[in-house]
């Protein structure tokens, strides 16, 4: 009896031992890199054997990956898609192989029926409470701001700008003067900072900062303080993601807030597939992770300490 239980056992272990092919996007950014490590200690800790594909924020690359998952019969596919479309092909071919997708931290418009769900924040929500915050901040004083976008065509730098400005709606002292893609990473975002601070008097006009995501923002600190300027100070600094490097400028009093993302995509995702896997359970098609604002008020440092560990 004893061995025959062993071997039961046994098998349902094998039969947990599932593949998951992840498409990611790369890593342009410091949460991206923290979503890679934590999605990697999660299939770990859950016996998934993970295929890991770095697409160098490439839309083709994914595809292709996409297309080894499937040729390799994988039983899921995690993917943050770049951009929001040219999706529906490739997952019409996930879904006719009969693997499940999950999306990660972005949107995609192809129809939902095209994946099983989609896990990330409520990207709009994430620039009103930016856009909100900042309006609380000037209050009537004249605010000319300079507005770095994340990826072009990606849904968080879509929805960001929408969210952003539903929040400053209606307070026409704050005005967006200038606004361009830094796609998400320092250099680029130091780049195009540079470019404003020059087409904006060395900066003496600009009163604020909105970044879609803190690299960008830190890159473009080290800009504003090249230029001679004081960040966090002569210009405000808003922008989103809650890495650590962002609580250190904070800290130093060289940032003014953040609206946190969560890097952890990953367990709500496996939990849902492993409920799929069990018996066929439908998740909901949008699992929101939340948003947090965090400002200098909040104990910077201390946010710094308790995430600077977490593979960022
Ligand atoms: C948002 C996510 C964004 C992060 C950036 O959900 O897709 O991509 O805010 C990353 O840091 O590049």
């Amino acid at each position: 009896l004893m061995m025959t239980t062993v071997a039961t056992l046994g098998l349902a272990a094998a039969a947990q031992a599932q593949t998951v092919g992840f498409s990611q996007i790369g890593s342009e950014s410091g949460w991206r890199a923290a979503e890679t490590t934590l999605t990697k200690q999660q299939a770990e800790e859950r016996g998934i054997d993970l295929k890991f594909s770095d697409a160098q924020q490439k839309q083709e690359n994914q595809i292709a990956a996409m297309r080894n998952f499937i040729a390799q019969g994988v039983d899921a596919i995690l993917i943050a898609p770049v951009v929001a479309t040219g999706w529906d092909s490739i997952l019409a071919e996930a879904k006719e192989a009969e693997i499940p997708v999950v999306l990660l931290d972005r949107k995609v418009d192809s129809s939902d029926d095209m994946y099983l769900t989609a896990v990330g924040s409520d990207l709009v929500h994430e620039g009103e409470v930016a856009g909100k915050w900042l309006v609380d901040t000037v209050g009537d004083k004249d605010c000319r701001v300079v507005e770095l976008q994340g990826t072009t065509g990606s849904s968080p730098a879509i929805d960001r700008k929408t969210g952003f400005e539903k929040g400053i709606a209606g307070h026409d002292n704050i005005e967006i003067v200038r606004s361009q893609t830094g796609d998400f990473t320092r250099s680029v975002g130091k780049e195009v900072m540079e470019s404003f601070l020059q087409a904006e008097n060395g900066g003496e006009n600009i009163c604020a900062l909105y970044a879609h995501n803190d690299d960008m923002a830190v890159g473009a600190i080290q800009a504003i303080k090249e230029a001679g300027l004081l960040p966090g100070k002569d210009i405000l600094v808003v922008s989103i993601d809650g890495v650590p490097d962002i609580f250190k400028a904070m800290s130093e009093g060289e940032a003014n807030a953040t609206v946190e993302l969560t890097p952890n995509m990953a367990g709500p995702a496996f939990d849902a597939l492993a409920a799929y896997w069990k018996d066929g359970t439908m998740p909901p098609k949008f699992i929101q992770t939340d948003s947090a604002l965090y400002t200098m008020q909040d104990d910077p440092a201390g946010q710094y300490e308790a995430r600077k560990d977490l593979g960022y």
